[in-house]
This record gives C-alpha cells, structure tokens and sequence, in this order.
C-alpha cells in the first residue's frame, strides 16, 4: 500500500471561500473595532440565538474560559460529579473554580457519564453534575434532569462536541440548566479559537458579560473579580462566514462517516458505538472506533503507529483518562471506571472533515484491513506483544 502523498490528519479546519472572507474584513477594516463587544460579536450572538433558538447565548475566546467562567457565574463549589472519559479542559474548569471532580464511569454504548452510578457519588456537598456530549453523542437527558432535580444539583452539559446537534427537533442547546460550546479550529464549526455559554437562567447574562471582561460595568464601576475571554470581531466574523455552510458540512459529514460503518462495522475487532437514537439528529464530528486487540489482530496502539507510516495522523480521543494524568492522579477514585479504562485503551478517532473526500476515506478503510492483515506476520507487532 502506498503512502498519503500528503498528512492526513484527524480533522482539517473548514474555511470558507478566501475571497468571502476577505471582502467581509473591509467591515473590521473600516469600523476600526477589533475587540471589546464590537458590532460583529452582537451579530454574531443574535445568529447564534437563531439558530440554536435560544434566549441566552454569551461568546468566549475560547470554550475552557467560558466553562470555568459558567461555574464561577453558577457558584459552583464543593464537588461536582463528572467524567474522566473527555479532554482535560472539562476537568481542568472545575480545578480553577477550586471544585473537587468526582469521576463517574461512562456507559459503553455512547460513552457518556453512566447515569446509574451518579446518585451512589452523590455527597452533601455535590452542587452539580458537570456531563459531557462526548463525540457529540447525546447523554442520557432525561435520566440526568431527574437525578439533578431529585438532589437539588445544576445540571451542566460540556458540549463542546455537540454543536449542531439537536434532539427532538430542538437543540442539544435547549437541555440542563447550561451548554459551554466550544468553537476551536479543531471543531466542526469555528472561530479559529472561541466558545459560548448557552443557558436557561436570564440574570446569568450580565454576570458572565462582566466576568468575561475584568468585571466592569461601566468606566468606573469593577463589580466582581472577573478576566479577559471576549471574543475578538475576527472570530466573529469567521463564525458568521461559517454558520451559512453548516448544513452543507453536515451532510457532507454524514457521507463520510456512513462510509466507515459500510466498510468496517462487520470487521471482527472494529467496535463502533451505538447507531444513534432516532429522536437525535447528530453533528457527525468525530468517527470514533474501539480496536478489540484478540479479535482485531492487533492492538489499538501499534494500528495508530502503523498508520503514521502511511501519512495518516489519527487520534486517540481519550487516552489517558484524566484521572490518570499526573495532575489528577491524587484525586480519590470512589467509582471503579471500568468502562472508561476499556475505552479510553481501545478508542481511535479517524479522521473526518468537510473536505475530506469519499475516495480518501475507502483507502484509510484499505488500509486499516492491509495493516490488520500484515500484522500477523509482523516482527514489530510481535515484539510490541512481547514487551507489554
Ligand atoms: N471540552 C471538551 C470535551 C473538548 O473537547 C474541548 C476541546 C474543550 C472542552 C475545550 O474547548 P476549547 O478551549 O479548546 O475551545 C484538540 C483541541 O485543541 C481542543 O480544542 C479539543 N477539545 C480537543 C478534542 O482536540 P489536540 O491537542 O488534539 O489538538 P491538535 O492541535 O493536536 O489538533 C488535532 C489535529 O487537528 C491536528 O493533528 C491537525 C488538525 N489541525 C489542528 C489545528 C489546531 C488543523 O488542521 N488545523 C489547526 O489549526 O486538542
């Protein structure tokens, strides 16, 4: 098998037509207003509440900022039940709000917080549950509003995969007491770095609009101790020249990642997660596939080393758990994380992008097989075996 020409990585950015985007600059150019709630972050803002429909939307430079600014807004404290199965950003919010994380396994069909196991971790000093829309599958909402409502607990989706996504004909957006978004390059949809906080409670707004920026109210008024996590106009204006082709990349998306069922969910080894139920309309944003080592033929680790070799850069999403970083590993586990150690040991997001072509997906699709296939006879492989 030959070698990509060119890196294929686990997501490319989607840009919108050069020349779109630079005649839309001459507004910035002219207007002189690069940051600090320009005219194009309020248009921005008003776009964004259209489309999710919703009353509450505050932008961020980036979704880390805007979720540590939501628990501070919230006055999160104590303990917050959450997930290890998610990038270190969703934890690292609560530790800079000086909130302990309580680590929950995660349910092995979607790979999201098992609701089962919140009400045994809830303690008197639980004021939330902090649940994460992991590769924008949708959590057990229902299951979740109860146990938040039961125990008197705000209810907080990390959704910064989920963006698009939407569950009886409604956003993901519209569910829990709030929704951090996070818009980074990375992201299906993007303002190079950016978030947003979407929420049910009105008089959050003017907190998080002062929180966002040092706590001012006016030129001489601070009111609360808060930091810098505005949006610049250049981000905004990228998320308005984006949201017109998002439908578009969607269903683009949709292709691609039915491609990869087609062609490798009766692979033995190749685990996808569950078909979605069919109330969720999904973003499509990562195509995550556990690799079953026995079954398979080989391990999850030497198939991602394999393909580097290929020029094809695909990503362990998310290994290691967080409660196994060193930054975390003091955190006393209550909970077994059986699951989400199975997981995060045999997970492999590939890649998938709005331009990624059909072709270029049935040859990462041959090329998983070929190195299945050669893996038996593989010194390195064997020797990798050895090892571990
Ligand atoms: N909560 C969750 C559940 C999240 O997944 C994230 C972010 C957050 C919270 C925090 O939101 P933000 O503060 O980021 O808004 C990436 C992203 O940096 C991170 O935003 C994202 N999650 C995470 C899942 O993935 P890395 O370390 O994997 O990124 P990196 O730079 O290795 O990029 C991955 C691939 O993307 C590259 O191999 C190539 C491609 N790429 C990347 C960039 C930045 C491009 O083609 N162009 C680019 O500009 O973390």
């Amino acid at each position: 098998m030959k070698a990509f020409p060119e890196p294929i990585y686990v997501t490319r950015p989607f840009m919108p037509p050069l020349n779109e985007f630079s005649a839309a600059l001459q507004e910035i150019w002219d207007n002189r207003w690069l940051t600090n709630r320009g005219p194009i972050e309020t248009r921005f803002e008003k776009a964004l509440s259209h489309y999710l429909n919703a009353a509450n939307v505050c932008l961020f430079n980036n979704g880390t900022l805007a979720l540590q600014i939501a628990l501070q807004g919230m006055e999160i404290s104590g303990e917050v039940i959450t997930t290890p199965f998610t990038f270190v950003a969703t934890t690292h919010a609560l530790f800079w709000n000086k909130v302990r994380p309580v680590f929950c396994d995660i349910e092995p069909n979607y790979y999201n917080i098992d609701p089962d196991r919140i009400e045994a971790l809830i303690t008197p000093w639980t004021t939330a549950i902090l649940a994460v829309h992991v590769f924008g599958h949708v959590c057990c909402l229902d299951k979740l509003a109860n146990i938040a409502k039961k125990h008197n607990l705000k209810l907080i989706y990390d959704s910064a995969h989920a963006f698009g996504v939407k569950v009886n004909g409604k956003s993901i957006t519209a569910y829990g007491d709030l929704n951090m978004l996070s818009f980074h390059a990375t992201k299906l949809f993007h303002t190079f770095e950016g978030g947003a906080l979407v929420f049910q409670e009105n008089g959050l707004k003017s907190k998080f609009n002062y929180l966002k920026n040092f706590g001012f109210k006016n030129e001489v008024e601070v009111v609360m101790p808060g930091t810098n996590a505005k949006m610049t106009e250049f981000q905004a204006l990228m998320g308005i020249s984006i949201l017109k082709y998002f439908d578009q990349m969607i269903s683009k998306r949709k292709k691609i990642s039915r491609l990869y069922r087609e062609r490798l969910a009766d692979v033995p080894g190749i685990i996808f997660y569950r078909e979605l139920p069919p109330e969720v309309e999904p973003n499509y944003a990562y195509v995550p596939v556990q690799i079953h080592e026995v079954e398979f033929g080989c391990s999850r680790d030497f198939l991602y080393e394999e393909l580097k070799k290929y020029n094809v850069f695909v990503r362990r999403y998310f290994y290691p758990l967080i409660s196994e970083y060193a930054c975390y590993k003091h955190v006393s586990l209550i909970d077994s994380l059986k699951n989400a150690q199975e997981v995060s040991k045999r997970i492999l997001c590939l890649p998938i992008y709005s331009e990624f072509s059909l072709e270029d997906v049935e040859k990462i699709c041959d090329l998983i097989l070929y190195i299945q296939k050669q893996a038996t006879f593989n010194p390195r492989y064997n020797q990798m075996r050895k090892v571990e």
